[in-house]
């Protein structure tokens, strides 16, 4: 049950109110970042017949409407996808709804539901998109730091330096030098920023691509934050090719007939594209130094944890 006195003190928290005073310029700067590059934003979905399979394709929201099935969006790589036929780049402020397993609910770091930064960019290549995540990260950083300089000082935080270009890691040397467990040991042991490269293909979803030169391998990537607070960003090259797609599916055990749209969309042709995704309430939680994410936004729901 909620306890209304805690959820008040939540409310009134100090920390909260920095976290998201600070979160309030955040998004603004990304939001100004991507528009003078040439970005589109488009509004989110939160509804749709179809979204992202991500772990397991059959857990997910859903609500009932005239009728009609749909699932309540995990995100938005679909339409991101076909929104490419609208314009060259887009962008959205997109809210995800995960049913993450109960195991993730003191991970200090998962939200069932929370906001990504999502984009996509036609025709272009990972390189591309990682150049791209690297000036938004370095220039986002830099301002916050001065936009900021009353917030954080009261949070006690003190940013380190994010200079492109960023350290780069392939999955298969995190796993040699840290073993299963990778992404925290290698989170705490960096400085600055790191891009975690060309992840194994049984460890993604179908649509990202797989790498021509190296069989078995992603062209894909994520951002992982130093001082050990984990993943930032997660993207890649997108497999466009309608066969490929179909066989990618069926390796991760998915049924066909579940995405019969999504694949009716595909037959009749995707832009080749890359892009990425960065939730919001992280960055929140890494530019504030927070050691709780709930700490990062209103109305925060933990896994298994009933709440407003
Ligand atoms: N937004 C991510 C991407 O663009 C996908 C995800 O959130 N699962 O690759």
């Amino acid at each position: 049950m909620i306890e209304i006195d805690k959820y008040i003190d939540y409310l009134e928290s100090p920390e909260l109110r920095l976290a998201i005073k600070v979160q309030t310029k955040l998004i603004s700067l990304i939001r100004q970042f991507l528009i003078e590059v040439g970005f589109q934003e488009i509004l989110p979905v939160i509804i749709s017949p179809v979204t992202d399979p991500l772990t397991d394709y059959r857990v997910r929201g859903e609500v009932e409407c005239y009728g009609f099935k749909y699932q309540i969006t995990k995100s938005m790589i679909f339409h991101k996808q076909l929104a490419l036929r609208t314009f060259p780049k887009i962008f959205c402020f997109s809210p995800n709804v995960r049913i993450e397993t109960i195991e993730r609910q003191n991970s200090g770091k998962h939200l069932i539901e929370f906001v990504q930064v999502d984009l996509e960019v036609r025709e272009a290549t990972r390189e591309e998109i990682i150049e791209l995540g690297e000036k938004l990260f370095a220039w986002v950083i830099e301002k916050i730091k001065k936009q900021a300089l009353e917030e954080l000082q009261l949070l006690k935080r003190n940013l380190p330096e994010f200079k492109p270009p960023f350290k780069r890691v392939s999955y298969q040397q995190a796993l040699d030098s840290f073993g299963p467990d990778f992404e925290a040991k290698l989170s705490s042991e960096l400085q600055g920023p790191a891009w975690l490269i060309d992840f194994p293909i049984e460890e993604r979803e179908f649509y990202d691509r797989q790498n021509d030169n190296q069989s078995g391998f992603l062209v894909d990537m994520d951002l992982i934050y130093p001082e050990g607070f984990g993943e930032a960003l997660s993207g890649g090259e997108r497999e466009y090719n309608s066969e490929r797609i179909k066989e990618r599916m069926l390796r991760k055990g998915i049924d066909l007939k579940a995405y019969d749209l999504y694949l009716t969309f595909v037959s009749q042709g995707l832009f080749q594209s890359a892009g990425f995704g960065f939730g919001l309430e992280r960055l929140t939680k890494f530019v504030c130094g927070l050691n709780d994410i709930t700490k990062t936004r209103l109305f925060a729901k933990k896994p298994g944890i009933y709440s407003l």
